[in-house]
């Protein structure tokens, strides 16, 4: 696909902090194309004959950050088919979560029109993972893994909202509040940065 037809908005912030409980609002009211990069790799992780299933797996419950090459070759299909069924415009939830993503995704795939980036505090997406991981199922939601994401995030991830925010490109939303009252500065600062 062409880069010059899509608009890429990237929705970075904390494991647990609400990235996809307020992508899935966006996408109801706005019509955007919602990827979460962790979503296609568990999704890739239980792919019969995937080559890739026991490094996503073991990648995931450490909180670490699987190779690039895997995550963007996975948002890139993702992206072409969702182009070929019309969309235009691209939530890109979770991704990039390391500096090589962030540059080699931009430059080989699309670059992107700003990041959304939700701040919250550790104690408070703990509350919210802990929470979730009652029923979730996934093997990343317990105290142990949750303690590793949230080292990744601040060592590996943050320098990527700090290089994004150095050329201006992020609108930042506090996701404190309760769903609702976050999604109304959500809407704001989409807004403004559509404009
Ligand atoms: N909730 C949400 N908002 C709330 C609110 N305002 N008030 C009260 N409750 C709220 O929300 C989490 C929980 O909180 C839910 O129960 C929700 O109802 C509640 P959710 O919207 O799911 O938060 P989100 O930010 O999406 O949390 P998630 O756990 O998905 O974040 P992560 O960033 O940790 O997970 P992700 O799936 O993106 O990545 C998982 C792993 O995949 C990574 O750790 C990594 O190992 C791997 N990965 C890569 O290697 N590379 C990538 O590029 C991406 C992922
Ligand atoms: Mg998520």
């Amino acid at each position: 696909f062409d880069p010059e037809h899509v608009t890429v908005i990237f929705v970075l912030g904390g494991p647990g902090a609400g990235k996809g409980t307020q992508c899935a609002n966006l996408v109801r009211d706005y019509g955007f194309k919602h990827l979460s990069a962790g979503d296609l790799l568990r999704a890739e992780q239980e792919r019969e004959g995937s080559q890739y299933g026991e490094l996503i797996r073991t990648h995931i419950k450490e909180g670490k950050i699987v190779p690039m090459e895997v995550t963007i070759k996975l948002l890139e299909k993702a992206m072409g088919e969702a182009v070929v069924r019309g969309s235009t415009r691209f939530l890109i939830d979770g991704f990039p979560r390391k500096m090589d993503q962030a540059v080699a995704f931009e430059k080989s795939v699309c670059p992107s029109k700003f990041t959304l980036f939700f701040t919250c505090s550790e104690s408070t997406m703990l509350s919210r993972l802990l929470h979730r991981g009652e029923t979730s199922g996934r093997d990343d939601d317990n105290v142990e893994s949750i303690k590793k994401r949230f080292r990744t995030f601040v060592e590996t991830s943050m320098p990527v909202v700090q290089y994004f925010e150095g050329k201006g490109k992020v609108l930042k939303v506090s996701c404190e509040e309760s769903v609702e009252a976050v999604y109304g500065q959500v809407r704001t600062r989409l807004e403004e940065g559509l404009k």
